[in-house]
């Protein structure tokens, strides 16, 4: 847990734009009490890259928010410690696939500690869940949602059309859905489905893959219904915020809210369906399938402070797909040579409306890049001026106690 400095005052209810309503929606209780909120956790077959981390450092600030406005926080995130990806990276590495599973889940811990990123209440993989998620599945063939093949395969699928408002969340036409299905680990062409897009739920048990018992025999989970459960098992129905990259929206989102809408049968999975924009290096989306990465544990070995990393990220808007560039990182280490040099003067101008600045600037959909402009402009003053004759003694503690608790930018 990184220090949590407590400012005067607090933060307004925290707005936030959500995917299925298309526009900015106050996501909390308008007073102190609870947020609940999941965020689609790595498949760790890989080190984690910028990507990852600037997605996670969004929920971050979002949670600093909350905390500022006196909320307390529930988050939970997954582990897919068992998918396609996973096993095709083991065997092309001739490596143990757990083993890399728990190697690799322990650099992006590790990663995230160094980022500052409050850890999620839990980090719940999919292997220790695996009762639940079959039961759900069970839940869903019981009641007709979901069909199993009778090809031999023992394979399960959710029937899309059981959710009545199918396509809520994305708000795609089909033909979309139909290109990103197929882009993204879904088999439109499988022969034997009730709908090209129904998703699988279950994969009966294959020669040299691992598996695990349930009532439709051995097999393990597919991608989407890992989410819904260890959401729904530890946070409830109507969760606050369900957040990942935007590369998740269709199918993965829409799919893990239907199938536990479907489920339980009430609805909304979450109140607000929060989306990151896609970080590209070298003029495209870094991913690990096409391998342009640029990763945070190699920075961090390199000797960059992870404060720097983190300014750095938060100069772009969560939202906005950007360019990671070196000059990122080097804009990112003079701002925080000049905030470190800034917050060491004895006095300062009034950094109270500062706080405030940051305040409103976060609660508008994160806009991390202003609430860091208004940092900046009080940082350039102490510079041109170190000396004030009119001053406040306590704005250098201050500016730091803001950046560190709502940036979670350490200036000291
Ligand atoms: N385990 C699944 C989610 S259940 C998964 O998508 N894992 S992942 O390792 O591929 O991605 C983890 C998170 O990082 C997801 O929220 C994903 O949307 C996000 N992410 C992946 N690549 C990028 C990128 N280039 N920029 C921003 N976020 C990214
Ligand atoms: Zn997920």
């Amino acid at each position: 847990m990184p220090p949590l400095p407590s400012l005067p005052g607090s933060s307004k209810q925290l707005r936030l734009y959500d995917t299925a309503a298309g526009s900015l929606v106050p996501v909390g209780p308008p007073t102190p009490g609870q947020v609940r909120m999941y965020v689609c956790g790595i498949t760790p077959y890989d080190a984690a890259h910028l990507g990852h981390a600037a997605t996670y450092l969004a929920f971050d600030v979002a949670q600093r928010v909350w905390r500022d406005a006196g909320h307390t926080v529930r988050y939970v995130q997954n582990v897919t410690d068992i998918d396609d990806p996973l096993l095709e990276r083991a065997n092309r590495d001739n490596v143990d696939w757990a083993a890399l599973a728990s190697q690799e889940t322990q650099v992006f811990r590790d990663d995230m500690a160094a980022l500052r990123i409050i850890p999620p209440e839990k980090y719940l993989g999919v292997i220790e869940s695996m009762e639940s998620i079959a039961e759900m599945v069970a839940k869903l063939l019981a009641s007709g949602a979901a069909y199993q093949l009778d090809d031999g395969t023992a394979d399960v699928y959710f029937d899309i059309k059981s959710a009545s408002d199918f396509g809520y969340e994305s708000r795609l036409d089909r033909a979309m859905m139909l290109n990103l299905f197929a882009e993204r680990g879904g088999d439109a062409e499988r022969a034997g489905k009730r709908d090209a897009l129904d998703p699988l739920l279950w994969r009966g048990a294959r020669e040299g893959e691992p598996s695990w018992p349930s009532s439709m025999g051995p097999g393990r989970p597919g991608w989407h219904v890992e989410c819904s459960v260890i959401a729904v098992n530890e946070l409830g129905m109507d969760i606050d915020v369900q957040g990942g990259g935007s590369d998740l929206l269709f199918p993965h989102h829409e799919m893990s809210a239907a199938h536990a809408e479907v489920a339980y049968g009430t609805h909304p999975f979450a109140k607000a369906y929060v989306h990151t924009g896609m970080i590209a290096w070298q003029g495209e989306k870094m991913s690990k399938s096409k391998g342009n990465l640029v990763f945070t544990s190699d920075l961090r070995r390199a000797g960059i402070d992870p404060a720097v990393i983190r300014l750095a990220l938060l100069a772009g808007h969560y939202r906005a797909n950007r360019e990671w560039t070196e000059d990122l990182l080097a804009q990112a280490q003079t701002r925080l040579d000049q905030w470190r040099a800034a917050v060491l003067a004895v006095a300062g101008p009034d950094a109270a409306p500062v706080l405030a600045q940051v305040r409103e600037n976060l609660a508008d959909d994160l806009d991390t890049p202003g609430a860091i402009a208004a940092i900046d402009e009080w940082a350039f003053a102490v510079i041109a001026d170190p000396e004030p004759e009119t001053g406040s003694l306590q704005a250098p503690a201050l500016i730091a106690d803001t950046a560190e608790a709502l940036l979670g930018i350490s200036l000291r």
